[in-house]
């Protein structure tokens, strides 16, 4: 009995190894995003009745707004609606800096989108869905949320300001 050795072609062999290497890069990668610079996937948060969202007394986006839950720490709910004119309400907000903010956003009509500019928020809104994801503000200045799905004519003038004070 002979014992044999499995041959593995040359250029396959390196490509096994090239397709090893490539695991450990794009792995790597991932790790570094979620780790290093903090990226988070927008989870959905809760469901809402989109018909009643911005109507219930119940509901916090019937009125929506900054609301301080602990010293430095804001839960921000805020309404993205095309009807009747492409806007986020509030319009703006404003925290002192080194705030965390949790925004909580929804939409009562069509799909539109948040973008927190000069931060990593950048999520989409959908009816009947409540998107969530957490900004801490290191520096102070005004950073612009804007509407990052077409949702309608008004699209290019749906935007409201976060103003992080000194
Ligand atoms: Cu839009």
């Amino acid at each position: 009995m002979s014992t044999q050795k499995m041959h593995i072609d040359r250029y396959e062999r390196n490509w096994m190894i090239v397709s090893a290497v490539l695991l450990v890069l794009f792995a790597s990668a991932v790790s570094v995003a979620a780790f290093g610079m903090g990226i988070q996937v927008p989870a959905p948060e809760q469901r809402v009745n989109p018909n009643t969202v911005a109507t219930d007394p119940n509901s916090p986006w019937s009125n929506p707004g900054l609301r301080e839950v602990a010293p430095g720490k804001y839960d921000a709910y805020i309404l993205a609606h095309a009807i009747p004119n492409w806007e986020y309400l509030p319009k703006e907000i404003s925290v002192p800096v080194g705030s965390t903010v949790s925004f909580y956003v929804t939409s009562p009509d069509v799909q539109h989108g948040f973008k927190v500019q000069n931060t990593n928020a950048n999520f989409m809104v959908i009816p009947g869905q409540v998107s969530k994801l957490t900004v801490t503000f290191d520096e102070p200045g005004t950073y612009n949320y804007i509407c990052t799905e077409y949702c309608g004519s008004g699209h290019g003038v749906m935007y409201g300001a976060i103003t992080v004070t000194p």
